[in-house]
């Protein structure tokens, strides 16, 4: 670039039109009398204005974009934790006890309250875990002495579970229950003897629990029969949970 400044001219005008000339980069301009310089003043003004309107114009359109991007990519972002989540908590199927269907909506389920918004009180909690000291997808505590008469709640303390009674591993006579996904449940415990329920879509995972009301009458018979439930993981979970009741 070159600017050629006349020296017979007012040194500050041409000092002035000089940078407004190089700003433009136009090469060889030599501005020779205050008319000149006045006409690039005007034009400078001018292209100056608009191109601050264009930036201004520009920065809504870029606003606007990018927060309309902004939302857009938060809701992909939302949906795909979402979608990990119901993965993660997605049924892996099911066990089912040899020579019988696996039967957890039985037309005799229990009086039970699953008004899961309000807080009922109970005579014993169980909580429902993602994960506890006997590994993944467990019931806490697993193993429950209650007295025949008195009331469990299962709290739905991680998403995905729910607790449902095992048929034929419930003392004869007593009321089956099966409750709904991440909803609490009470259940009064009917009848004396052993309870194995389960979350019914991680019993695979041998996401199971036993309550021992009173004293354990029906125990052998729910060991040889739960012996018969394939479990995919944690396969010992239930003979161990069954062993430790005295
Ligand atoms: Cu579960």
């Amino acid at each position: 670039m070159r600017i050629i400044f006349n020296s017979k001219h007012n040194s500050h005008i041409d000092l002035r039109t000089g940078i407004i000339c190089s700003f433009f980069l136009i090469e060889g301009v030599r501005p020779v009398s205050p008319h000149n310089d006045a006409a690039f003043l005007r034009m400078f003004i001018f292209i100056i204005g608009a191109l601050v309107a264009f930036s201004v114009i520009i920065a809504f359109i870029a606003n606007s974009v990018s927060s309309d991007l902004y939302v857009h990519y938060e809701q992909v972002k939302e949906a795909r934790e979402q979608e990990q989540i119901d993965k993660r908590i997605a049924p892996i199927g099911e066990v089912k006890i040899a020579g019988q269907e696996l039967d957890t909506t039985s037309s005799e389920t229990a009086v039970v309250d699953k008004s899961a918004e309000i807080s009922v009180a109970a005579d014993h909690e169980v909580k429902m875990l993602n994960g506890g000291s006997d590994g993944a997808m467990v019931f806490s505590p697993a193993v429950l002495n209650v007295s025949v008469g008195q009331t469990v709640k299962f709290i739905p303390t991680n998403p995905g579970h729910n607790s449902a009674s095992i048929k034929g591993l419930i003392p004869e006579g007593s009321t089956s229950w099966s409750g709904d996904l991440n909803k609490e449940i009470i259940v009064t415990i009917d009848k004396e003897g052993v309870y194995v329920y389960q979350c019914s879509p991680h019993v695979s995972m041998a996401m199971v629990g036993v309550i021992v009301a009173g004293s354990p009458t029906n125990l052998e018979s729910i060991k040889k029969e739960s012996d018969k439930m394939q479990f995919v993981m944690n396969k010992e979970r239930l003979s161990k949970y069954l062993n430790s009741i005295k």
